[in-house]
């Protein structure tokens, strides 16, 4: 039998479900996120390793995974997408399973996170947001002619107004009013910029203040030599292994209570990006449900 890591139909009885949304509105350059978690999968099903050469087990072996997209999203402005996404998030959380979520553009985020915010205190849990872009606007009317305040650059600052703290990492541009903006809220938006300087992973586990974590990957928060395909690139982000090992020691430190993966744009010559993507994936898997294997 072909071992597989998404390996059960049953999402009743799946320890964990990855939650395709594949949504795409209002991506401000490159198009074609919502392409993104098929090809995703298509790795996790048939591409990858699945011992994990750091923890020495075969996370897929010990995890019941599940499959589901949330369907009939395509077509939604970005907020009623939001929303559908929050509704079957909610209904998936509510029954305990561990979601990691697969973009589609960052707007995708705010839909899970509200929906955490009904079941839980969005004050215990802290974001901890990967990214080049701070996605603090409040609306995108500085680089569009339809003013929209649930466009992707604005997740962030939706998310941030529900009243979760945030901890962002690899951060190179900002507007000046996503830096207005956390300048007045330094207390709740923890922002580590990524510039000629080291900055230790430490440091940046001892910024969240909670126990609770929940992890976004906006896949242009690494350097896009790892991570080329993706709708804004930024150069200089973090390295391919510091950007996976903040990931694990992250949820080896604190209590991880869900995941999602954004802004992948498959390219049409490189697969680089998917594979990346499917990787963070399995990882993020693997440190999650370590104890279940004693490790
Ligand atoms: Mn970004």
């Amino acid at each position: 039998m072909i071992d597989r890591i998404v390996n059960t139909k049953d999402i009743k009885k799946a320890d964990m479900v990855i939650l395709s949304a594949p949504y795409e509105h209002s991506v401000s350059f490159m198009g074609g996120t919502a392409r993104a978690p098929k090809k995703i999968i298509e790795v996790l099903d048939n591409n990858l390793e699945l011992f994990d050469v750091n923890l020495h087990y075969e996370p897929a072996k010990m995890i019941r995974t599940a499959h589901k997209e949330v369907a009939g999203i395509r077509k939604l402005i970005p907020q009623k997408a939001a929303e559908k996404i929050s509704a079957e998030y909610q209904k998936l959380f509510k029954d305990d399973k561990f979601i990691i979520m697969l973009g589609g553009e960052h707007t995708v985020s705010l839909g899970a996170l509200s929906a955490i915010a009904k079941v839980e205190n969005p004050k215990d849990i802290t974001i901890l947001q990967i990214d080049a872009h701070q996605d603090l606007r409040d609306d995108d009317s500085d680089y569009s002619n339809k003013k929209e305040k649930y466009a992707h650059s604005c997740a962030m600052r939706r998310v941030h107004e529900l009243g979760f703290p945030i901890v962002q990492v690899g951060i190179r541009t900002y507007s000046k009013y996503e830096y207005e903006y956390w300048q007045k809220n330094k207390k709740t938006i923890t922002v580590f910029e990524w510039k000629n300087k080291p900055i230790s992973i430490e440091e940046i586990i001892a910024s969240i203040k909670t126990k609770n974590v929940y992890i976004t990957v906006d896949v242009d928060g690494f350097d896009p030599a790892h991570m080329p395909g993706t709708g804004t690139p930024v150069q200089g982000g973090l390295d391919w292994h510091y950007g996976l090992d903040l990931i694990e020691r992250a949820i080896d430190k604190k209590r991880l209570v869900g995941a999602d993966i954004v802004e992948v744009s498959p390219q049409r010559d490189s697969v680089l990006t998917e594979f990346g993507a499917a990787l963070i994936c399995y990882r993020i898997m693997a440190h999650k449900f370590r104890m279940k294997n004693g490790k």
